[in-house]
């Protein structure tokens, strides 16, 4: 009898832990919330997605995220989205550097005007610094800050919009008036180009381009084309004026509660949703890519629907299309040099110095 009761109970324990056993096991949360700030269909929503599907799947359902879009989490104020990272809020998030550059400076490298841009290839400038000392060094700043650093994605190279006429030079710029994301940076490096910054959320963006309150914006093709900015924008100028990285974060709190092997599995889902995000943003507007970016994305099962020319695909829906010559681009370079220096202190002298001895070492 007692042996009976014995196994009784055993088998009354293991049947509570095996049913229940994700929750026991780590006391995770039946789901959590990721924050990007465009909407689903951009590369930036897309990568995001993937990230989130890779763990779902690899985890066999034990660990859920779900993707908010719009910065709903933030109720549209993207570049406050950093302290809800911090406290909890938020528990990841795949977020431009430009939203968190108010709350941790170092983040500002990466919007110097035409810093990756002015090397001889700015997709190699861009991985010099994300996979490199500078890189890391941006990394840790992000850390002492109070979030988990998973790894960089791509939001892409940003381009000008506007309704009023084709830019070639800073002159065309005179008194247009641009959407900027909210940050110190944005509104001198335009100011400095002679146009009229106006800092603005990104959901508030479309609304107030189809009111013609304002005539233009910036960011990359493969996040404005999705929300349909050429039914208001009929120019685009492929300046490439600064390369938009973003970050795959967590939450510290969250992320000291996975075990190790959930915590490996994260990491890998994150280094392969940045892969693929990363091809995303640049299949179709790497005009030195050899075709590599849209190979990949058919080997990982992800070329359908790719825009594998970006610039025609513009064209076919009204734009016009303007690429540089190298003496227009000189111009803006010329005007935005004082930006880059009123900026050094605050990014941080040495972080520039190794970003461009990074950029140096991989020409
Ligand atoms: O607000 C923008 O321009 C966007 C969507 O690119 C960012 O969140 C930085």
């Amino acid at each position: 009898m007692r042996k009976f009761f014995a196994f009784a109970l055993v088998a009354v324990f293991l049947f509570a832990f095996l049913a229940d056993a994700p929750a026991f096991a780590a006391g995770y949360k039946a789901e959590y919330k990721l924050d990007i700030v465009p909407n689903l269909n951009t590369g930036w929503g897309m990568g995001a997605t993937y990230f989130t599907d890779l763990i779902r799947e690899r985890s066999g359902g034990k660990i859920n995220i779900k993707v908010y879009p719009n910065a709903q989490l933030s109720a549209g104020k993207q570049t406050n989205a950093f302290m809800l990272l911090r406290n909890g809020a938020i528990d990841f998030a795949c977020q431009s550097t430009i939203n968190y550059s108010p709350q941790i400076p170092e983040l500002n490298l990466f919007a110097l005007p035409f810093f990756m841009s002015g090397q001889p290839d700015r997709y190699k400038a861009l991985d010099a610094i994300t996979h490199g000392k500078s890189g890391e060094l941006v990394a840790e700043a992000i850390e002492a800050k109070g979030a988990k650093f998973l790894c960089y994605g791509e939001n892409g190279f940003r381009e000008l919009t506007n309704s009023k006429k084709e830019i070639r030079t800073p002159a065309d710029l005179g008194g247009l008036k641009l959407r900027v994301v909210g940050s110190q940076l944005f509104l001198d490096t335009f100011t400095a180009l002679g146009s009229n910054p106006v800092a603005m959320p990104w959901s508030d963006t479309m609304s107030s381009l189809q009111q013609g309150t304002i005539d233009g914006q910036e960011n990359p093709i493969n996040t404005f084309f999705p929300v349909k900015v050429y039914d208001f924008n009929k120019y685009v100028t492929n300046w490439h004026y600064m390369g938009d990285p973003t970050m795959f974060v967590v939450n510290p709190t969250v992320w000291s509660s996975f075990s190790s092997e959930d915590q490996d599995l994260i990491l890998k889902a994150a280094k392969d949703a940045a892969a693929y995000q990363i091809a995303l943003a640049r299949v179709g507007v790497d005009e030195n890519d050899g075709g590599k970016n849209l190979e990949y994305l058919k080997s990982i099962g992800k070329a359908e629907g790719v825009v594998s020319d970006w610039n025609a695909e513009l064209k076919k829906v009204g734009m016009t299309v303007t690429d540089l010559k190298p003496e227009e681009t000189a111009q803006f370079v010329e005007l935005t040099k004082k930006v880059k220096a009123s900026w050094t202190d605050r990014i941080g002298a040495k972080l520039i110095e190794q970003a461009e001895a990074d950029m140096a070492a991989a020409k």
